[in-house]
């Protein structure tokens, strides 16, 4: 009988050994999923009157849900090269909302996250949304390959579409190649004039099966019965069914999955929802009671519900690091009437902030942010750190032990530990930009918000944008809705951040 405990006792210390081991040294998956436009108040774990997001609750958890995460600007473009380079988005001119036409703003010669990735033994894979520009300064042929692209950054595998869902060319591109074009129907695009003969939302409105809002410009090429921006002929059988997006992404990203199972893996999942134009597939369609958005909120929950499980299928879950966040904050009617405005019914895509997409006050930047690991980070935390999407590069190659021989990780702080809930301060200082200006600083408990001329108000979304002409001083502490400003109270502070400011963005050449 004590022979028989001893050989179990054994037993059961050679498995612990055995799998601490194999743990401690296989690289842990890493996730990014990325949505877009999801505001801080749109899931419950967030804001418990929000829109039920039990799959979202669920990283948050299984980790670490972080109350001051930051994308590094308001829109899409600036955030996500940030994300991807480690790069202020301010020091590139490019960096800021772009037509599907435009070139590649990333050099090849920047360091990327994938690249990064992939040189300590990652298998980098992208899906979704890209929206950083393709291909060199000339016209693009998109009935070839077309590179530059996320395949000459680092990424093993893409698979994507080109701009925002609202921007032609609608199309999936695999590997470069866009999917189903046909040489006898070419391709062409144009942002400059109408070209072809195709109805668009401007001359036939009768055809579209979701109205444009009025002046937002959604009224190019009408494609799937929506109006988009921009003028594209040809490439009918290449072009998407917005209702069928969701369920084409989420397949290749299992695909991507399952087929990389074996080695770690990095894959940056970009999520279109809930940008417009919201048109979710039959299985949401009205089922929020808040209109298309947040049924393609219902829609993002649901994917990544379908990738967790995966996950758990293939035993891969305790090991993947996934990062669940935003490329920027919400707002309600960006371009179509799709139910956003007439049946928000309460609900506050911002939660307590102020502002929206667009703006420098924190809704615009401050958005959902979950990190989930449950092999070495323990479930159910709330961090306060100041964390930001732009040292999610120096954080990782901390974490794969990548070494920095290039010094091209410039901007990208290591912040490993808050990212993994051993330090609950984060950054020291953050640095945001609107457009192409480096506007706003948080430091500390502060937040300053440079005098600047620009429009206090976009009218089209009836967002406040956080301009004014003088400069806002702002306490997050004990004012995260950014109600007080504080700016002639306390001139010390602004003259303090006018200076830091100064200093930080001289030293990078702006
Ligand atoms: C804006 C579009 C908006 C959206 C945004 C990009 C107008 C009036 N509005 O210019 O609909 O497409 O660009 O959003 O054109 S982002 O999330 O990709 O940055
Ligand atoms: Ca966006």
């Amino acid at each position: 009988m004590l022979m028989k405990m001893k050989h179990i006792l054994l037993f059961a210390a050679i498995m612990i050994a055995v799998t601490s081991h194999a743990q401690k040294n296989s690289k842990p998956n890493i996730i990014i999923i990325y949505t877009d436009d999801l505001g801080y108040g749109d899931p419950t774990c967030y804001n418990k009157s929000g829109i039920p997001t039990p799959h979202i609750d669920q990283l948050a958890a299984s980790g670490i849900r972080f109350t001051s995460g930051h994308a590094t600007s308001a829109t899409c473009t600036p955030s996500r090269y940030a994300l991807l380079t480690g790069q202020y988005p301010w020091k590139n001119k490019d960096a800021a909302v772009l037509p599907g036409d435009a070139p590649l703003i990333i050099s090849t010669n920047q360091l990327t996250l994938p690249a990064m990735l992939k040189a300590t033994g990652y298998k980098t894979g992208i899906v979704g949304k890209w929206h950083l520009g393709l291909g060199g300064a000339t016209q693009k042929n998109w009935n070839e390959r077309v590179s530059p692209g996320p395949n000459e950054l680092g990424f093993d595998y893409s698979f994507i579409f080109p701009a925002t869902a609202d921007r032609v060319p609608t199309i999936f591109m695999e590997n470069g190649v866009t999917i189903g074009a046909d040489p006898n129907d070419p391709i062409a695009v144009d942002y400059t004039k109408k070209i072809g003969s195709e109805p668009t939302g401007k001359e036939n409105p009768e055809l579209l099966k979701m109205k444009s809002s009025a002046n937002h410009g959604h009224d190019n090429t009408i494609v799937n019965g929506i109006g988009r921006i921009g003028f594209m002929t040809g490439g009918k059988t290449a072009r998407w069914t917005d209702e069928e997006i969701p369920f084409t992404f989420l397949d290749k990203a299992r695909t991507f999955i399952r087929e990389n199972q074996t080695s770690p893996f990095f894959l940056y999942y970009a999520l279109t929802e809930p940008h417009v134009p919201r048109m979710p597939s039959t299985m949401f369609k009205g089922k929020s009671g808040l209109g298309f958005r947040g049924d393609a909120i219902l829609q993002i929950d649901w994917a990544v519900g379908e990738i967790i499980a995966q996950l758990k299928a293939l035993k891969l879950y305790e090991n993947t690091l996934i990062i669940f966040s935003s490329d920027n904050g919400p707002v309600l009617d960006d371009g179509y009437e799709d139910g956003a405005v007439t049946q928000q019914n309460g609900h506050l895509p911002w939660g307590k902030l102020r502002g929206g997409k667009y703006s420098s006050f924190e809704a615009g930047t401050r958005v959902p942010t979950i990190l989930s690991w449950p092999a070495k980070v323990k479930g159910n935390q709330v961090s306060d750190a100041l964390v930001c999407q732009i040292d999610l590069l120096a954080s990782m190659a901390s974490l794969t032990g990548y070494k920095d021989a290039t010094g091209k990780i410039s901007d990208s702080q290591n912040q490993l530990n808050a990212w993994l809930g051993k330090d609950n301060a984060g950054r020291e200082y953050l640095i945001k930009n609107n457009g192409n200006q480096a506007n706003v600083i948080i430091k500390g408990n502060w937040k300053l918000i440079k005098a600047n001329n620009r429009q206090a108000k976009n009218l089209l979304t009836n967002t406040e944008l956080g301009n004014l002409p003088a400069d806002q001083l702002y306490n997050l502490k004990t004012d995260i809705g950014e109600r007080f400003n504080l700016a002639d109270k306390n001139p010390e502070m602004v003259k303090q951040l006018n200076e830091f400011l100064l200093i930080e963005t001289g030293k990078s050449g702006k």
